[in-house]
């Protein structure tokens, strides 16, 4: 008899499916070669006590994933919104969030961004003051301390599968234990986390909110290739973009150093973060697509 279940954690070829009668299944994928992620629906035979083949995978919403020139990695299938993590310390890079943006509108995921860690001033307001240009743009940022409430995320969770996504040691994990306390997932001070040079969550993990509420979380990354994006998808992924394009004076405008660029007038005049613009710039360069 099949099962239809979803991937609620995977340990490189084992897989924990939860089915949706609500047993938890620890099972293994059919044949060799199958790449499966937290999110992913799969239909599953039970193969003994609380373990089960996976058959087939579901068609996915959405895929999240990142990819440089010679490899891919898989983050979490079918979510529908991206919660990028920075807190006020140790610093974030606004790089890396607007990578995170890109991959979330390529895909029409919502995005919304968490600065967590308030409590810890100090650096609060160069923090606050680098992620001025994200809510200009509409984003939602969110300010807040895992240590004391986080009701302002769960509100924009409801509804959602969200996936946490951002540097180690931002409080991905302690935010989970926030949210869903029977979480458990296991945190670390930064400093020894930073010693060791690994990140504290190893894989990405599934947890239910409400009936109709879901959180991913996810380890903590360095880097956010877009290899994959075509130079067209790039451009979609930056929506002060959007109103611009086709007011080049070319129609196969680079936005690099033609004359009459529509884009480089607005990064001129102030109206586009030049440091967005010099993300939009290495992404392209990334694609050569
Ligand atoms: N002061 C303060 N510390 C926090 C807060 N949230 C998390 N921390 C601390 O930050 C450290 C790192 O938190 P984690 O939740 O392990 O970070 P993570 O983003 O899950 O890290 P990775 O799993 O390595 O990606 C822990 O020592 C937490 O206690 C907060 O709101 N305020
Ligand atoms: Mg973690
Ligand atoms: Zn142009």
């Amino acid at each position: 008899m099949k099962h239809i279940g979803t991937i609620v954690a995977a340990h490189g070829r084992q897989y924990l499916v939860e089915l949706s009668e609500g047993q938890t299944l620890r099972c293994f994928p059919r044949g060799k070669k199958s790449e499966l992620v937290c999110g992913d629906r799969v239909s599953v035979e039970l193969s003994g006590d609380n373990q089960g083949v996976i058959d087939s995978i579901g068609e996915r919403k959405t895929l999240l994933y990142r990819s440089n020139e010679f490899r891919q990695k898989l983050i979490a299938a079918n979510v529908t919104q991206i919660v990028i993590v920075v807190a006020t310390e140790p610093s974030f890079s606004d790089e890396l969030i607007t990578r995170c943006l890109v991959a979330a509108e390529c895909q029409d995921m919502k995005a919304v961004i968490v600065l967590n860690k308030c409590d810890l001033n100090e650096r609060l307001d160069f923090a606050v003051a680098s992620l001025a240009a994200f809510e200009k743009l509409g984003y939602p940022v969110l300010r807040l301390s895992a240590h004391s409430s986080v009701e302002v995320l769960r509100q924009h969770l409801s509804g959602h599968t969200s996936v946490l996504v951002g540097q180690s040691g931002m409080g991905k994990s302690t935010l989970t234990n926030a949210l869903i306390p029977e979480a458990k997932a296991p945190t670390r001070e930064v400093s020894e986390a930073l010693d060791s040079g690994k990140h504290t969550t190893t894989h990405a993990t599934l947890y239910r909110l409400d009936d109709h509420s879901t959180l991913i979380d996810s380890p903590g990354l360095q880097e956010f290739g877009l290899h994959h994006l075509s130079s067209k998808a790039v451009e979609y992924g930056f929506p002060e973009l959007r109103p611009l394009l086709g007011q080049c004076r070319f129609r196969d405008c680079h936005h690099d150093r033609e004359p009459g660029c529509a884009v480089l007038a607005a990064v001129k005049s102030g109206q586009i973060s030049p440091r967005r613009y010099a993300v939009f710039c290495s992404l392209r360069s990334e694609t050569g697509r």
